[in-house]
C-alpha cells in the first residue's frame, strides 16, 4: 500500500509533468554544515526529495545525526537509501527498503532487509518497496553488493529482473551505475525497462550533464539520482541546468 511519501511522488510527477530529481547526500563526504546547506541549495532548484545514505556510508551515528538535521531544513522528503543495516536511522520520511537482485550474496537479496525491518518498523519510516540492479562493474555499490553487475549493453537481462521485481510486488525499480560511475545506464537499458516497468523508475551513478539526463529522461525514467556532481559547489550551476532541460521533457 502506497504511503504519504510514495503519493507525493506519484503527485509531483503528475503536477511536474516531467521526472523529478533526488539528490544523494552521503554523510561521510561533507561536512554537517555544507550537507543541510547543500539541501537547501538544491530544494531551492527543485529536487524533489533527499536521498542520505549510499553503499559505502556505514557511520550509523554520523548519518542520524545528518538527518536529524535536516529534518526541519527541508520540506522535501529526506529518503533513507541504505548500503546495510547501519544506513536505517530515525527521523526520515521513508527509506528506499531495497533488496539488490543480482546480487551473488544473499544478505543483500533478503537477509540486511530482515535485519533492518523491526528499525524500520520502531522508528516509523515508510517503506518504499524496491528492486536495486546494479549496472557494470567496478564501482562501490557493485563491490560492497556483492552484484553479478548486469551489462551496459544487455537490457534485456535488466528488463527481465524488473519485471520480475513488479512480479514480486516491488513498486520501485532503481537502475543504479555506482557512485561516480564512468558512464551511466544507457538510454536503450531505460527504454527497454520502462516497456515492461509500471512503476516508478529511478536511474542514477554517473549523471553529472544535462545531455544525458535528457536522454535518459526521454527513454522513461521517472527521477534521475544525482550525488557526486553536487560535491564540489561549482556544480549547482550544472543541476541548475539539468532541472531546466528536464523540466521541459513532457511526459
Ligand atoms: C549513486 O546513483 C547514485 O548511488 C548517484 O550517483 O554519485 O554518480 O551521481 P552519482
Amino acid at each position: 500500500m502506497a504511503g504519504r511519501v510514495e503519493n507525493y511522488l506519484q503527485s509531483q510527477l503528475k503536477k511536474k509533468k516531467s521526472a523529478l530529481i533526488f539528490v544523494l547526500i552521503d554523510s561521510e563526504v561533507s561536512s554537517m554544515n555544507s550537507s543541510v546547506k547543500l539541501a537547501k541549495e538544491v530544494e531551492k532548484i527543485g529536487a524533489s526529495a533527499i536521498l542520505i545514505g549510499g553503499s559505502s556510508a556505514s557511520d550509523q551515528f554520523e548519518m542520524a545525526n545528518l538527518v536529524k538535521n535536516l529534518k526541519n531544513a527541508v520540506k522535501i522528503p529526506k529518503i533513507l537509501f541504505p548500503g546495510n543495516i547501519t544506513g536505517v536511522v530515525p527521523h526520515a520520511d521513508a527509506i528506499l527498503f531495497s533488496s539488490l537482485l543480482n546480487s551473488e550474496n544473499s544478505y543483500f537479496i533478503s537477509q540486511a532487509q530482515a535485519l533492518g525491518a523491526p528499525s524500520v518498523l520502531k522508528f516509523g519510516l515508510e517503506p518504499l518497496p524496491t528492486a536495486y540492479l546494479v549496472i557494470g562493474e567496478g564501482t562501490s555499490a557493485w563491490f560492497f553488493g556483492s552484484a553479478r553487475g548486469i551489462p551496459f549493453d544487455k537490457p534485456k537481462i535488466a528488463a527481465a529482473y524488473s519485471l520480475a521485481a513488479q512480479f514480486l510486488g516491488m513498486r520501485f525499480v532503481y537502475l543504479e551505475a555506482g557512485s561516480g560511475a564512468a558512464t551511466s545506464v544507457e538510454p536503450e537499458m531505460v527504454k527497454t525497462v520502462r516497456k515492461v516497468f509500471k512503476g516508478f523508475l529511478i536511474v542514477g551513478g554517473g549523471i553529472r550533464d544535462a545531455k544525458t539526463a535528457k536522454n535518459i529522461v526521454k527513454a522513461g525514467a521517472d527521477a534521475l539520482v544525482i550525488g557526486t556532481l553536487l560535491e564540489n559547489k561549482a556544480s549547482l550551476q550544472k543541476l541548475t541546468e539539468i532541472a531546466k532541460t528536464i523540466r521541459n521533457i513532457k511526459r
